[in-house]
């Protein structure tokens, strides 16, 4: 067995783990990042698109936000709606806060970047993870290195940034944790487009046929949603039948609009979920990001919650492992908690006016509540201060 010892054991190489890494090393901390995947296969997932002001000012600080500046795009707010009308809701004029379109692969590769610059150990391709002694002094966490050797890391702490199928969620005993979990009845197909996007900024379209969306990614490739039945098979939609439902959907021809379709480069489809276990901490084990969490991605919270639980983790255990001072980690889970309720009522809030079922007495409350979101500057306000995202620390 290989012995490895560092002051947090990191598992999972996804944003929040290698984010958490990068935070900690500024403060001279050192920690060991164990990954069930290839950097390669980490690095080119493609997942969320948007960031929101607390997360692109928390890359700033943390020295991370060069190709962001020059790659990312800023936005002032989005469009709902709904059949013949579209209305632009103006985060800035509202809460005086912005969004930018800048993707986690992006955001994963400057982390990747960093981290190797460091001279940060990750191993990846692993398997076999285990957590081991997590209510003691020397937590650890054994695999099988990707070149077979068994290993073990032993830590002061040891933080699950496995995401939604990670072991360290299980790793605590039912009887120390709560768990909440809602399926939705229905998914997204998304595809990512080699053609310029055709709106300036995200529009969420309510249709009785379902929900689409258009974002993007560069001035030259889009990223376009549609709802789907969950057990929708993705070779049942040819790229055809995908841009003729995204037209309709979407108001392909109304007002002098229109919808440029383009190659597909890929397409997924993307169950929808809800799922919180509390609390974020267990004796010497922290959850953060996805291994605590999992929001339906129609308000664009998934990655920005990974990134706000590691701005509050990583200041947390500097005190505890540099000054001994354990009140922020004890604090952790119920402060970042408040936020993580606060996202998921947000993101079930998103999902719900947004995406049709059949019913009829629902499709006329969500088109009232959408009338009313675009119309009142309460309803406008409601939406951007969640949407474009809380302080940290909410
Ligand atoms: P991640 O899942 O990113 O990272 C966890 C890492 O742990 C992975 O690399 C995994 O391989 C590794 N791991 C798992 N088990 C392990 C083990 N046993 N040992 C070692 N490592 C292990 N959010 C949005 O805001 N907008 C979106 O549009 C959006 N789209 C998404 C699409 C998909 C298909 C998915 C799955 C998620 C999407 N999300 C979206 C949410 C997503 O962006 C997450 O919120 C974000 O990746 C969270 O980051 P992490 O917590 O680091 O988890
Ligand atoms: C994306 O661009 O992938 C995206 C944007 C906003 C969302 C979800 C996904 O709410």
């Amino acid at each position: 067995m290989d012995e490895v010892r560092t002051q947090v054991a990191i598992i999972g190489a996804g944003p929040a783990g290698m984010l958490l890494s990068h935070l900690l090393a500024a403060d001279g901390v050192e920690s060991v990042v164990v990954e069930t995947r290839s950097e390669e296969y980490v690095a080119s997932r493609i997942r969320a698109g948007i960031l929101e002001q607390s997360s692109v000012d928390l890359l700033r600080s943390a020295g991370l936000g060069d190709r962001l500046a020059q790659d990312g795009d800023q936005h002032r707010g989005i469009y709902l709606q709904w059949p013949e009308e579209r209305h632009h809701l103006d985060f800035v004029e509202l809460t005086g806060r912005s969004v930018w379109v800048y993707g986690q692969t992006e955001v994963q590769k400057d982390l990747i970047a960093a981290r190797a610059a460091d001279g940060q150990e990750i191993y990846y391709e692993i398997s076999d993870t285990a957590l081991h002694d997590l209510s003691s002094g020397s937590p650890s966490v054994t695999f099988t290195s990707g070149s077979g050797a068994p290993t073990q890391v032993t830590a002061s702490v040891v933080v699950g940034c496995d995401g939604s199928f990670g072991p360290s969620r299980d790793a605590v005993p039912s009887s120390a944790c709560n768990t909440w979990e809602k399926v939705y009845p229905y998914s997204w197909l998304g595809i990512l487009a080699d053609v310029a996007p055709s709106t300036d900024e995200l529009i969420y379209a309510w249709h009785p046929d379902g929900f689409a969306m258009h974002s993007m990614r560069s001035s030259t490739v889009s990223r376009l949603y549609l709802q789907v039945p969950n057990d929708t098979d993705v070779d049942d939609w040819s790229d055809d039948r995908i841009w003729s439902a995204l037209g309709r959907r979407l108001g392909d021809g109304q007002d002098g609009w229109s919808l440029d379709p383009g190659p597909v480069t890929e397409k997924s489809v993307l169950p929808m979920r809800s799922f919180v276990q509390t609390p974020m901490r267990h004796d010497r084990l922290f959850l953060a990001g996805d291994a605590a969490h999992i929001v339906p991605p129609t308000g664009a919270k998934g990655l920005n919650l990974a990134v706000a639980d590691v701005g509050l983790l990583a200041p947390a255990l500097v005190d505890l492992l540099v000054k001994d001072d354990s009140r922020l980690a004890d604090a952790y889970s119920d402060t970042a908690l408040r936020r993580v309720w606060r996202c998921t009522h947000f993101s079930w809030w998103m999902t719900t006016m947004l995406h049709t079922s059949g019913d009829e007495f629902e499709q006329q409350l969500q088109l009232s509540q959408l009338r009313w979101v675009a119309s009142s500057e309460a309803g406008a306000m409601g939406l951007a201060e969640n949407y474009a995202g809380l302080p940290i620390g909410f």
